[in-house]
């Protein structure tokens, strides 16, 4: 009884405007700051009993609206592994956030416990972070009473800070498997960078020597105005002597510039330059954005006329599925003992899926990271990236046993295994992660002595168009075979058929945004102007 006055105490300084309907959607609840504050409320409750559930595992929190724009803001949970959610909570939380009364709230957490048979009297731990958006002190409190007000055991919480989203997955996972074989890292943000850095210096030797001639002197990291700027800038302190990161976008306390004119989805979506970026970078030399919670990584070079080129996440992905593949030749580890896997969704350019196909299998999925973290664990060593730049690459517990157990026959081939299992611990094993992934870029190309263009060759991307068309109810579209086919409006998959089939090498797909209301029209085609003609065609027909 004194749980539920708890619960309906602090419910009620959270109170959810009537109308407003909230979705635990492809990254949790995302949407402008000022609606969320019941959400967080709700929120620290489910992370609670998502831990009760868990025999008290730490449960992570972010607080980011990632890519979107500064005045958005949104919350994620992250699982005791470091991973995204299970995805049947994600209607329990929905149920939570949209309870219309403190009472009805009550009884929804009740309907909740006995569903899910959650022992409460079970103590909860929960650790959060966010990023830099000025909305996020406010929300972190409501939070905080959602934490006081999970009824039964105690619950503890920790405040992580200001933090990129993998950093504090990193965290989760670390604290979970402290002390136990799985054991991932020091649970501290020093530990990440620390990791992550000596990792690298295994990898590339420093200045100077053979092996890292090929390295940039410097490398521009657009850090978006986030919270990629502190993590960059920490992390070059690690890397000194071996690549000089030099941080761009770097304003955190400037109001209102927060992936603004710059960062990873401006260049994927604009396919240009960030202006700041203009003056700062000459021609064959390569760059990189993060996003606003530094988990998508995009990367781009000026061609020796200085003409913008644009290397994203499905060139990253085709770079290293086939890096792997030859260090485990190299290693003298064949593709029967480990195999490479990638995993894309329908928005990965056609030309990526038929180079990668040719030499790897590769699978799509629905849009979602989850989805396809969830793909690439079954593989031996699992590659994922959307094309936006969000990915990492999986190992299997088989395959950390078959790398540490493998006996090398000569020292090029033990050189290659160490290279392999530095890899490992190089890249973040819970998340795409920004860092991560661009140490793993610099490593491949410094080892291979390739530029910007050589790695550009490996494929030439399609020309494609991307557009978001406003609908009176995106619910109505509803997908099959990995989001690429409609079933709904009826007959509607069939007129698009029948029009992409006019197109050379057109390919195009309509499915409902779960982060905007929208729906989205992806089309692509041999020649620019009929992948342009393509989209508006679609969009036309979808509207
Ligand atoms: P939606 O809004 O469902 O298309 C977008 C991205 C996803 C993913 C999520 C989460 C595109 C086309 N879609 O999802 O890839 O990153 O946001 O941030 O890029
Ligand atoms: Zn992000």
């Amino acid at each position: 009884e004194s749980d539920k006055s708890k619960v309906v105490d602090l419910a009620n300084r959270h109170t959810k405007p009537s109308g407003t309907t909230y979705q635990y959607g492809t990254a949790g609840f995302r949407m402008k700051a000022d609606q969320l504050d019941p959400v967080m409320f709700t929120v620290g409750i489910v992370a609670a009993l998502r831990s009760k559930k868990l025999d008290s595992k730490i449960i992570g929190v972010m607080v980011t609206a990632s890519h979107n724009p500064e005045e958005d803001n949104g919350v994620k949970l992250v699982d005791p592994r470091g991973d995204m959610l299970e995805q049947a909570w994600e209607g329990y939380a929905t149920a939570l956030a949209n309870s219309s009364s403190p009472e009805e709230l009550v009884h929804q957490i009740h309907q909740m416990v006995t569903a899910l048979q959650i022992d409460l009297s079970k103590p909860a731990n929960v650790i959060y972070a966010r990023d830099t958006r000025p909305s996020g002190p406010a929300l972190v409190s409501a939070l905080v009473d959602g934490l006081k007000a999970a009824p039964g055991g105690t619950t503890t919480y920790t405040d992580e800070g200001v933090l990129t989203t993998p950093i504090l997955h990193y965290l989760v996972r670390c604290k979970n498997t402290l002390g136990t074989e799985e054991e991932y890292g020091v649970p501290t943000e020093e530990g990440y960078y620390e990791k992550l850095a000596t990792a690298f210096k295994k990898l590339l030797k420093p200045r100077g020597s053979i092996d890292s001639q090929n390295a940039p002197e410097e490398l521009l990291v657009d850090c978006a105005n986030g919270v990629g700027t502190t993590a960059t800038e920490k992390l070059a302190k690690h890397l000194e002597g071996y690549i000089k990161l030099i941080p761009v976008n770097t304003s955190i306390d400037k109001l209102g510039v927060l992936n603004k004119g710059c960062g990873a989805d401006y260049v994927k979506t604009q396919q240009k330059l960030p202006p700041s970026m203009v003056p700062l970078l000459q021609p064959n030399q390569r760059a990189c954005s993060l996003d606003g919670d530094a988990d998508r990584l995009m990367y781009y070079y000026l061609d020796r006329n200085g003409k913008f080129k644009m290397l994203d996440g499905d060139k990253i992905a085709a770079l290293v599925a086939g890096f792997f593949g030859e260090l485990m030749e190299h290693a003298g580890i064949s593709k029967e003992e480990l195999d490479v896997g990638v995993v894309q969704t329908a928005y990965a350019n056609g030309a990526s899926t038929h180079y990668l196909s040719q030499r790897v299998p590769v699978q799509c999925v629905p849009t979602g990271v989850k989805h396809l973290h969830h793909a690439a664990e079954h593989y031996s060593i699992g590659v994922y990236f959307e094309a936006n730049g969000h990915g990492t690459v999986l190992f299997s517990a088989n395959a950390l046993n078959v790398l540490r157990r493998h006996q090398a026959t000569s020292p090029a081939q033990q050189a290659s295994l160490e290279n392999l299992i530095a890899l490992t611990e190089l890249i973040n094993q819970t998340v795409g992660d920004a860092l991560s992934d661009m140490l793993l870029v610099e490593v491949v190309l410094a080892y291979r002595g390739h530029g910007g263009a050589e790695w550009d060759s490996l494929y030439t991307d399609l020309p494609n168009r991307l557009v978001k068309v406003s609908v009176k109810d995106r619910g109505a579209f509803k997908t099959e075979d990995a989001e690429r086919r409609l079933t709904a409006p009826q007959g509607l998959q069939d007129k698009l058929d029948a029009l992409i089939k006019k197109y050379e090498g057109g390919r195009a797909f309509v499915r409902p945004s779960g982060t905007e209301d929208v729906v989205r029209v992806y089309a692509e085609a041999t020649h620019k102007v009929e992948a342009d003609e393509l989209a508006f065609k679609v969009a036309g027909m979808v509207y």
